[in-house]
C-alpha cells in the first residue's frame, strides 16, 4: 500500500475515506482534520484557552499534542485517582503526563482526589453504595466536577476531552438501544455551557477512530500508557465497541455514519423539545457552588460527603 500524496509506503490505509498515508503525511493528515471539526463544530476559536483533559493514553495526550501544533493556547488537566489495580496505574498514567509536558515546556494542572476530599476514588467507592461495587460511578461523578472547577476557576473557554469516534459512536449505541432521550440530547461534539458554571466542553477527536489515534500517537512517538483503567474491562461500553467493530469489518465506515447520521438528526431537529426542557431547571448548589438539577446540595457534594463520615467512623 502506498501513500497517496507521495508514493512512499503507507502506515494507515483508512479504508473508510479511501486513504492510505505515510508517516508524515499522516502525522499532517490528523492536524488538519482536527482543525476542520474544530470549525465545524464551533468548538474554540485562536484566542480562546483550552484545558485539555489528560489521562496519560494516547487520545488525551495525541490531542494535547495536535492542539499545541495547530498554535492554540492549550494547558493540561490531570486528575491522580489513585487506582493501583496491580500495574500502578495512576502513578504510571500522571508520570506520562508529567514528561509530555516537561518535554514540550507546557502547564499541567494536577489534582489528587485522595489529597482534596479525603479518599481515593476506589476507597470512596467502597464507602457508598453509588456504582454497586464499580469505582466507574463515583469516579464519573468526581472527574466531571473537578475538571468543571478547574475550567471554571482558571478562566478557559472550553474544556476538551480525548474522546474518539469509538468511545462516541459506543455511547451513542448504548444510549439507543435504551433510548436514553436526556443523554441523547446532550451528546454531540460540542456541550453549551448554557448554565453560568457549566464550562464549554468540546471534543475535537470525535470524529477519528480509535486505530488513527493510536497511530497518531505512535508516530508522533508520544509516550503514553497503553494499559486501560483495570475497572474498564467489563464495561458494556467495551461489548457495544466490539459489535460496532464488527459492523464496521464488514462495511467500513459504518461507525462514522451511524454517529454523523445521529448529528444531522439532531440538527434536523430530532430531541429538541427535551433537551430544552433538561436543560432548563438549574440550582445552585449551596456548596460547592456548582449547576446542579436539585435544588440541595449537588450529587458530588452528597457523594463525598457520605464518603468522608464514613471514613471518620471507620478510622
Ligand atoms: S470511570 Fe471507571 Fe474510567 Fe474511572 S474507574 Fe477507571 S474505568 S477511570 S473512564
Ligand atoms: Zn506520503
Ligand atoms: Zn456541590
Amino acid at each position: 500500500m502506498r501513500c497517496r500524496k507521495c508514493g512512499e509506503r503507507a502506515v494507515l490505509n483508512m479504508r473508510q475515506h479511501k486513504l492510505a498515508l505515510c508517516a508524515d503525511h499522516f502525522a499532517e493528515w490528523i492536524p488538519e482534520q482536527t482543525q476542520r471539526f474544530i470549525e465545524k463544530y464551533r468548538m474554540f476559536r485562536p484566542e480562546h484557552r483550552v484545558l485539555v483533559a489528560v489521562s496519560g493514553g494516547k487520545d488525551s495526550l495525541g490531542l494535547w499534542d495536535v492542539l499545541i501544533r495547530l498554535g492554540y493556547s492549550a494547558d493540561g488537566l490531570y486528575i491522580g485517582l489513585g487506582i493501583d489495580g496491580g500495574t500502578g496505574y495512576s502513578a504510571e498514567s500522571q508520570k506520562r503526563c508529567e514528561a509530555f509536558a516537561q518535554d514540550r515546556g507546557l502547564t499541567l494542572h494536577k489534582v489528587d482526589v485522595a489529597e482534596v476530599e479525603g479518599a481515593t476514588i476506589p476507597e470512596a467507592s467502597a464507602l457508598t453504595h453509588r456504582g454497586r461495587g464499580k469505582p466507574c460511578s463515583v469516579c464519573g461523578l468526581t472527574k466531571r466536577h473537578v475538571m468543571n472547577r478547574m475550567a471554571r476557576d482558571g478562566g478557559y473557554d472550553a474544556l476538551a476531552t480525548g474522546h474518539n469516534l469509538d468511545d462516541e459512536a459506543a455511547v451513542l449505541f448504548g444510549n439507543t438501544l435504551s433510548w436514553s432521550v436526556g443523554y441523547l440530547a446532550r451528546q454531540g461534539p460540542v456541550l453549551e455551557a448554557h448554565a453560568d458554571g457549566f464550562a464549554r466542553k468540546v471534543k475535537p477527536f470525535c470524529r477519528l477512530y480509535e486505530r488513527e489515534t493510536a497511530a497518531y500517537a505512535l508516530v508522533r512517538g508520544i509516550d503514553y500508557i497503553y494499559e486501560e483503567c483495570p475497572y474498564s474491562v467489563g464495561a458494556t461500553s467495551l461489548a457495544h465497541k466490539d459489535l460496532l467493530n464488527r459492523l464496521e469489518a464488514g462495511r467500513p465506515g459504518a461507525k462514522l455514519s451511524f454517529y454523523l447520521s445521529f448529528l444531522q438528526a439532531k440538527e434536523a431537529g430530532l430531541l429538541r423539545t427535551e433537551s430544552q426542557s433538561s436543560a432548563d431547571v438549574l440550582h445552585r448548589c449551596p456548596s460547592c457552588g456548582q449547576p446542579t438539577s436539585v435544588p440541595e446540595k449537588c450529587a458530588f457534594c452528597r457523594t463525598w460527603d457520605q464518603v468522608r463520615a464514613r471514613h471518620t467512623v471507620r478510622a
